[in-house]
């Protein structure tokens, strides 16, 4: 850093001379500051955050695998003492706004800038409030339960497990309904959260929280939006056409007066507690005539798999493709079921306590075909932060937050039934007379999500730029999810429900824009991962399973990190920097058109 002398003209009025003036030289305070200062800066800021980095990993562990008051005080103290330090450089970095510095510098700085996903205020109360409320709403959604009567309460994961199979609507309703109760008191919160994180992004520069998050993706935070739609177009048809067969098929199982022909579906009907993926259905939509689509749940539960031997086999998948295998460690630490007698976070996520080997999942894992994809999902995490692990430290992430969440999808897409026969877990691979059927099970899946992935953050960008009042909040959940989705809320809801903090991702914090992308991404990672793989089949049929020279297209890109843009990132593997839908068309076409026969007399819309 050096002072710099400022001249200043300073007009001296001196009678009988009304211009003149005179130079002066004034030593003032002011700062400037070279590239290497910049350089010294993110070593500084990397050192210091890296001191309490681990720690805070590890409280935050602590508390989500065992919820309880002393857990919560640690973790709460360390989020905190993080995210202050954090906002902190975060704020400071502003100082090489107008340094030159090298490209790498740059980005790393922009990077810290937006690294937090609610940025504390400087004002210490202030920010102590903003990690005390976020703790207290994980715990109310980790600890949720609902009860039928004082000793008959029931977790999350034991009504998403009966909603999954059971068609009685009386009690589809029931939990439906009953889940929603445990985010009742979690508005109030909500909105103050919303009030302080503000101030923090403001203090960063940004209008607002919405702005702050929308700005991660390599493009102006105005432009990003506008991305979405362009994607999502290019879905929307395929969608439409998909809920308006579900939509008929349902109300030909449950009647008409509970799935109206010209109304959205009711949300409780979809075999998910939020509708967001609608797979457990298949048996009322699937095609009248007879197809063989293999059932993962009944041949892991005839195979006798339990939860280590499902993360064994997705562990092999990743092997086949040249990764290491995962760290003794791994399989020391995770969580990988529901802890008897404690109260635990059971929402899937993958873990790097230390940036280097730590790797864990906690998960509490149900032996189904559904969790089977989980897993997938969760490795792939875990793989891409071991790729990355030797960059620098705002570096340490995905090309964009869509990349993470795709990795282990990408993967479970190949989990076709050449490769369950490969693996034992069905006898004979299906013929192409079966396709619609597989496909339409996958679609229920994958295609159902896409507007729910991308109506959450609708929402929450709407109400982080803070104009929403609480008492609208869910109104405009409600709105949303029958534009995007066609889906509507079976029963009036009450004047003070907050139905979205029933979504993990809204007390937790997390965006959930990134499972759109990564929803539109893993098709076209699927792709041409295929492609290298040399593989000759459909491509709903490829599986890249054994291929090293597919792994090593995915480690070369996941190995990054998000040290280059994720336009870069995308081009390395697939060769193009564009996100598209083609991918998607090219892998359901046959579906697209099955559909659109079956919905030829239907009218569709909502
Ligand atoms: O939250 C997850 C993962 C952990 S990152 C299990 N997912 C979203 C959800 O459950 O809502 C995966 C797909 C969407
Ligand atoms: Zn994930």
């Amino acid at each position: 850093m050096k002072l710099i002398k400022h001249t200043l003209i300073a007009a001296a009025i001196v009678a009988g001379c009304t211009a003149c003036s005179a130079d002066i030289d004034v030593e003032v305070g002011e700062p400037t500051y070279t590239a290497q200062d910049a350089k010294d800066f993110l070593a500084e800021m990397e050192s210091e955050v890296g001191k309490l980095s681990k720690p805070a990993a590890h409280a935050a562990w602590a508390y989500a695998t065992h919820i309880n008051y002393d857990n919560a005080q640690v973790s709460t103290y360390f989020r905190e003492q993080i995210s202050a330090l954090v906002a902190k450089y975060a704020v400071e970095a502003a100082k090489f706004n107008d340094v030159e510095v090298d490209a790498d510098t740059r980005r790393q700085l922009e990077l810290l800038k937006t690294s937090l996903v609610m940025a504390p205020p400087a004002d210490p109360e202030k920010s102590a409030k903003l990690a005390q409320i976020s703790s207290e709403m994980s715990a109310m959604y980790g600890t949720g339960k609902y009860c039928r009567s004082e000793d008959d309460c029931l977790s999350l994961v034991e009504m998403s497990s009966q909603m999954s199979t059971s068609r009685d609507a009386d009690l589809l309703l029931e939990y439906w309904k009953g889940w929603r109760e445990v985010s009742v008191p979690m508005r109030g919160l909500f909105a103050e959260q919303i009030g302080l994180a503000n101030e923090g992004a403001q203090e960063l520069g940004f209008k607002n929280t919405s702005e702050l998050w929308r700005s991660s993706y390599d493009m102006p935070a105005d432009d990003f939006p506008k991305e979405l739609d362009r994607l999502w177009g290019h879905v929307k048809p395929f969608y439409e056409s998909l809920q308006c067969h579900v939509r008929a098929e349902l109300s030909e199982h449950y009647g008409e007066d509970i799935v109206p022909l010209d109304k959205p579906i009711p949300a409780h009907l979809l075999g998910n507690m939020w509708a967001q993926t609608w797979g457990n259905v298949y048996d009322i939509v699937k095609p009248e005539q007879e197809m063989n689509v293999p059932d993962v749940t009944k041949a892991l539960v005839e195979q006798g798999y339990d939860e280590i031997k499902m993360v064994q086999k997705a562990e092999d998948f990743f092997s086949s493709l040249g990764f290491e295998p995962l760290p003794e460690t791994f399989w020391e630490r995770s969580m990988f079921q529901k802890p008897e007698g404690r109260d635990a976070q059971c929402h899937a996520s993958a873990w790097n306590l230390d940036d280097k080997e730590d790797l864990r999942i906690k998960m509490c894992i149900q032996i189904t075909g559904e969790e089977f994809n989980v897993v997938h999902h969760e490795l792939g995490h875990n793989y891409y932060q071991r790729a990355y692990k030797d960059q620098a430290m705002l570096y340490r992430g995905s090309a964009n937050d869509g990349f993470h969440e795709a990795i282990g999808d990408t993967i479970a897409l190949s989990i076709t039934p050449t490769y369950l026969q490969q693996v034992g877990l069905i006898d004979e691979i299906p013929d192409e007379s079966n396709d619609i059927g597989m496909l339409l099970k996958v679609a229920l899946d994958k295609i159902a999500f896409i507007p729910f992935g991308l109506l959450v953050d609708q929402w929450r960008w709407q109400v982080l730029e803070g104009n929403v009042p609480p008492e609208k909040y869910n109104d405009l959940w409600w709105e949303l999810r029958e534009k995007y989705q066609g889906v509507m809320a079976p029963i009036d809801r009450p004047a003070d429900a907050f139905d979205p903090g029933a979504k993990y991702h809204v007390p937790a914090n997390v965006p959930y824009t990134r499972y759109f992308l990564a929803h539109v991404l893993q098709f076209q990672f699927h792709q041409s991962l295929c492609e290298i793989a040399g593989s000759e089949e459909a491509l709903h049929r490829c599986s890249i399973v054994g291929s090293k020279e597919a792994g090593k297209a995915l480690n070369d890109m996941l190995e990054m990190g998000k040290s280059r843009t994720w336009q870069e990132a995308l081009e390395k593997m697939t060769g193009s920097p564009d996100m598209d839908g083609s991918a998607i068309a090219a892998y359901f076409a046959p579906l697209k058109a099955w559909l659109d026969e079956q919905n030829a007399d239907r009218q569709c819309g909502w």
